[in-house]
């Protein structure tokens, strides 16, 4: 094992190799050399070494001709019970929400088929032939759309994270750590790439009048959901979303389409979208005043509090996902920020008393899921491993309690607190609070 090791260092550089580095508490190594460095340059002996009781036969799938082409792909059978954890209000069947299994996902894109939903009416089956969607209100000109009209237009692609501002509270703000895994605790958060008509392009055209300063969105759903948006935002970076991952929505995501508010609160981006009415103020829809307010401890409520704060939460190891044993882990994770790029993650493994900064998976995007990473020597003790990332803007992931200071228990979205995951002498690994 020794020579392998030599021997891998000084074809990867030639030159004499660096110390073994280790920066924080409880194991965590130098994220310089989990970026080039395999398991045997971090001093853990190689993971695949080949030894006579390890080598195997030739396996059945290479004596036999394997299945034909089919029109629509779809996953390893041994991949299919990795699902979406789907609940429903009490006497409804469509009402509630899915999520996203974060633990078994990797790198920053959430497939189609995977991608959290969180409906108020269920998921409508439009056709898209008999979609319209109507732009009016403050403009010089109404405007209606039929899908293949509206696809004429120039579109952009992006790739964003959406998130439900109701995520993560069911942890974050019960009085004892619940249990379950990250992401039946923490997936109402998906990214994709989306592309679609720029708003911006179709209100130039509609004309707007100088009175106008909000919008209204109103969905084609039993629901008719219907937030009201800041004209800012509409003209920023606000997108009519036909294509999710390269493909067509997903009726569960809003197909024919979608407005797509980058970095706000997921509630906003309205799904089947059907109406765009430019207005002088806000409409004070349900959603806007009942719904998406944050009570805080004084009786007073925050209202429009649009963007998504920056947050992180490792996904591996997570509850579900014991370790096998004392040994090199690469803890990996995913951070993400509604005001912009994600500029660093700090990873504990000692319950915070010490932090060492992750390496970052490129590409870093403007409001995109980012994922990161960092080698771990686990001695075998029981440790409390968490994140904390810092975005552009320079807002860094505040820990429970200081949130709780702040604002109370009452409140019901936009927790984005420090998650911490115990690892036992089992490898078990369970959500805590600290
Ligand atoms: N028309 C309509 N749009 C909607 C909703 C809805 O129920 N109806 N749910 C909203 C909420 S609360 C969220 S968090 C996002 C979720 O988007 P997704 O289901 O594509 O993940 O859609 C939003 N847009
Ligand atoms: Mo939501």
């Amino acid at each position: 094992m020794q020579g392998a090791f030599m021997a891998n260092r000084k074809s990867a550089s030639g030159r004499k190799p660096r110390n073994l580095e280790q920066v924080a508490g409880n194991g965590l190594l130098h994220r310089r050399l989990f970026l080039t460095r395999g398991a045997a340059a971090l001093g853990a002996g190689s993971l695949g070494l080949l030894t006579a009781a390890r080598a195997q036969e030739l396996p059945p799938w290479m004596r036999i001709p394997g299945a034909p082409m089919t029109g629509h792909g779809r996953r390893a059978r041994y991949e299919e019970h990795i699902q979406r954890l789907t609940t429903s209000a009490p006497g409804t069947d469509g009402s509630g929400g899915s999520r996203t299994p974060l633990e078994a996902l990797e790198g920053m894109i959430t497939p189609s088929g995977l991608h959290f939903e969180r409906h108020h009416s269920g998921v409508p089956d439009i056709d898209p032939d008999a979609h319209r969607l109507l732009i009016h209100g403050l403009v010089d000109q109404a405007l209606f759309f039929d899908m293949d009209a509206l696809s004429r237009y120039p579109m952009v692609s992006r790739i964003q994270f959406i998130e439900c501002s109701g995520n993560s509270r069911l942890t974050g703000l019960a009085p004892e750590p619940v249990s379950g895994t990250c992401g039946e605790l923490h997936g109402l958060v998906s990214c994709s790439e989306w592309t679609g008509v720029p708003l911006s392009i179709l209100l130039d055209e509609a004309g707007l009048d100088p009175s106008a300063h909000w919008i209204l969105a109103e969905g084609a759903d039993a629901a008719a959901m219907t937030r009201s948006v800041p004209l800012a935002k509409a003209m920023d970076d606000a997108l009519l979303a036909i294509y999710q991952n390269g493909e067509r929505l997903r009726p569960e995501n809003g197909y024919p389409v979608r407005l797509f508010l980058p970095g706000y609160e997921g509630n906003m981006s309205v799904k089947w979208l059907r109406r765009i009415k430019v207005t002088a103020a806000p409409m004070m829809t349900r959603e806007e005043t009942s719904k998406y307010t944050d009570l805080l401890p004084d009786g007073r409520s925050l209202m429009f509090t649009f963007p998504m704060d920056v947050k992180s939460v490792i996904t591996s190891p997570s509850p579900g996902l014991e370790l096998a044993g004392p040994g090199l882990y690469q803890i990996s994770g995913m951070a993400w920020s509604g005001l912009g790029r994600v500029a660093r993650v700090e990873v504990s493994a000692d319950g915070g008393t010490s932090w060492a900064e992750a390496a970052l998976t490129e590409p870093v995007l403007d409001k995109a899921v980012t994922r990161f990473r960092m080698a771990w020597r686990w001695n075998g003790a029981p440790a409390v491993i968490m994140s904390r990332a810092v975005d552009e803007t320079g807002a860094v992931q505040p820990a429970r309690d200081a949130i709780i200071a702040a604002k109370g228990v009452n409140f019901a979205y936009h927790y984005n607190g420090i998650q911490a995951w115990r690892v036992g002498a089992d490898g078990q690994v369970v959500n805590i609070h600290v």
